[in-house]
């Protein structure tokens, strides 16, 4: 069973996400453990301060290293597992399908998440920890990306997905974005379903599926379809024939 830390000011923002759908059903089957945090129960003085100004001035305030060095601490001898230790921030490597699949085959990690305000370098460096942002703009905090982090592993798990599900058709499963999926009527609003999708042809559906999503990644997204065209080319270097 895989196990994940987050260390966090506002656990209870974690209430929701972690009780519905394919987490909650994740986390009653034992395929995963999600154990929360307080940093601030590490505060030491009365006031509970766990943040203060950054040296060099500026605004905003600075994740302190005492409290959150022990709280990670704290998590660590609690499961004999290292585990990855990984803070949430925009200055991190982007996460993606790969990051998510390889976090997937951990069997811990430990996610910090800052609220407001940046982290002391010196908890990066202390912990050993990687830095990992979800997107470029700016959050509040870095409690939805671990949210989003969590859902992305745990939908990966074997067994997380029904039988109907399958992790393997996702976009960016083979590099390129969904076909567009159509469902009854076959006509609404004079909106026909296209009429390969209901010949039967299955030689012919996946032609057309293939189509679209080329067409489909090209229009939003042609900064992955020149990665596609590049896995795609055969061992004399020539771009596979797109049918
Ligand atoms: N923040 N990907 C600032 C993010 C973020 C992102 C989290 C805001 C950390 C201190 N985190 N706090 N984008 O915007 O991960």
């Amino acid at each position: 069973m895989i196990r994940i830390d987050v260390l966090t000011l506002f656990g209870e923002m974690f209430d929701s996400p972690l009780n519905f759908s394919i987490i909650k059903r994740g986390r009653q089957s034992g395929l995963i453990d999600i154990v929360l945090s307080n940093i601030r129960d590490f505060a030491k003085d009365s006031y509970k301060k766990v943040d203060d100004k950054p040296y060099g001035g500026g605004a905003g305030m600075v994740l302190m290293c005492q409290p959150v060095l022990d709280c990670l601490e704290h998590v660590q001898k609690q499961d004999a597992r290292p585990g990855r230790v990984i803070l949430l921030t925009p200055q991190g490597k982007k996460f993606d399908q790969p990051t998510a699949k390889e976090l997937a085959a951990q069997q811990r990690i430990i996610l910090i998440a800052g609220h407001y305000e940046g982290f002391d370098e010196r908890i990066r460096i202390a912990a050993g920890a990687e830095e990992i942002s979800i997107g470029d703009y700016v959050l509040s905090g870095g409690e939805l990306p671990a949210m989003v982090i969590i859902d992305a592993i745990v939908r990966l798990l074997p067994g997380a997905l029904g039988d109907e599900d399958s992790a393997a058709n996702d976009s960016f499963s083979d590099g390129l974005l969904e076909y567009p999926q159509y469902t009854r009527p076959e006509e609404f609003k004079g909106l026909k379903v296209p009429d390969v999708l209901l010949s039967g042809n299955h030689k012919e559906i996946e032609k057309w599926r293939k189509r679209q999503a080329i067409e489909k990644t090209n229009e939003n997204r042609p900064d992955l379809l020149h990665k596609y065209k590049k896995q795609s080319r055969d061992s004399n270097g020539a771009v596979k024939k797109i049918q």
